[in-house]
């Protein structure tokens, strides 16, 4: 097969659309909530047994009053990254607002399919995108200096489990080795929005069929563009990563009515995320 000049320009404007929404040069995260990551000091890394930790490393032989030991400043240490993780997580969905409504289909939608396509997919999507400010030197999210240069722990801090976080970081390794074109990458998140199998979705022919006409575009592009060497079986391992967001996006579900059950501070989730991801004391 080879690329349509329809297809070229379905490609073209899927990297506009993207290049308008993804800003490489991570300047708006200084706007968020800035993060707090755990101090590194003993009351810290045992914040478990704050008490013991107190007389072990004192010679007094009394309890401390609870909030003079470590156990408040420890407790308080927890979700330390969700204030500013929600809001780099809010922001993103804005982003992914922006880069759907410019994909060819989307707008003629109704307002509630392009709801229910969005709430399924914003995670995923997120997943996806977040993979340009990945690097395997050490397996963290770079996204310009080290205050914004995430690893695992930092988003342990935020309430995530390694249930998550470890098939997580597998999947951004395993992203980077399939070492995808531009066009790839966004054709990539385009066919995940418009998967028909979302809940609630009313219009599934016209969402499968601009799916059908994304996924052909991609098989098309791979077959003529891509180098011969490294096209084998691309098209079918990039359908087994939309099998494996969506297990993924399950498991981002369930911690994330925990952390927002657990949140103290009800203000730590954004109102765009409550509204995506679900509000439990709604
Ligand atoms: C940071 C997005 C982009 C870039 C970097 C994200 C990063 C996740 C899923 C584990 C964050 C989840 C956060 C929340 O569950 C909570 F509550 F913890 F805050 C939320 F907000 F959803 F509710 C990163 C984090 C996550 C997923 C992938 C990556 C690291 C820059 O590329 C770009 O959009």
């Amino acid at each position: 097969p080879q690329l349509l000049e329809e297809q070229e320009r379905l490609i073209a404007t899927l990297i506009e659309a993207h290049r308008k929404t993804y800003d490489a040069s991570y300047s708006d995260f200084s706007q968020f909530r800035p993060p707090k990551r755990g101090d590194g000091s003993p009351e810290c890394r045992n914040a478990t047994n704050p008490f013991l930790m107190s007389l072990l490393n004192s010679d007094m032989d009394e309890l401390p009053k609870a909030s003079a030991s470590g156990a408040e400043a420890a407790a308080g240490d927890e979700l330390s990254m969700l204030p500013h993780l929600a809001d780099l997580v809010s922001y993103s969905i804005q982003k992914v607002i922006g880069f759907a409504k410019m994909i060819p289909g989307f707008k003629e939608l109704c307002t509630e399919d392009q709801i229910s396509l969005l709430k399924a997919s914003a995670i995923e999507i997120i997943i996806l995108r977040s993979n340009e400010s990945f690097t395997m030197e050490d397996n963290s999210w770079t996204c310009g200096s080290n205050e914004f240069k995430y690893q695992i722990g930092d988003v342990m801090q935020a309430g995530h489990k390694l249930e998550l976080l470890e098939p997580l970081v597998k999947f951004q390794v395993n992203m980077k080795k399939l070492d995808l074109h531009e066009a790839e990458h966004v054709l990539l998140m385009a066919i995940c929005l418009f998967s028909p199998d979302r809940p609630g979705v009313q219009d599934r022919c016209r969402v499968e069929e601009v799916q059908e006409h994304l996924t052909e575009t991609l098989r098309a592009y791979i077959a003529c563009r891509h180098p011969l060497s490294c096209k084998h079986m691309l098209y079918t391992k990039m359908v087994e990563k939309l099998t494996e967001l969506r297990s993924l996006n399950e498991e981002h579900s369930k911690q994330y009515l925990q952390i927002s059950q657990d949140a103290v501070n009800k203000e730590d989730l954004p109102p765009l995320l409550l509204e995506v991801f679900g509000n439990p004391t709604a």
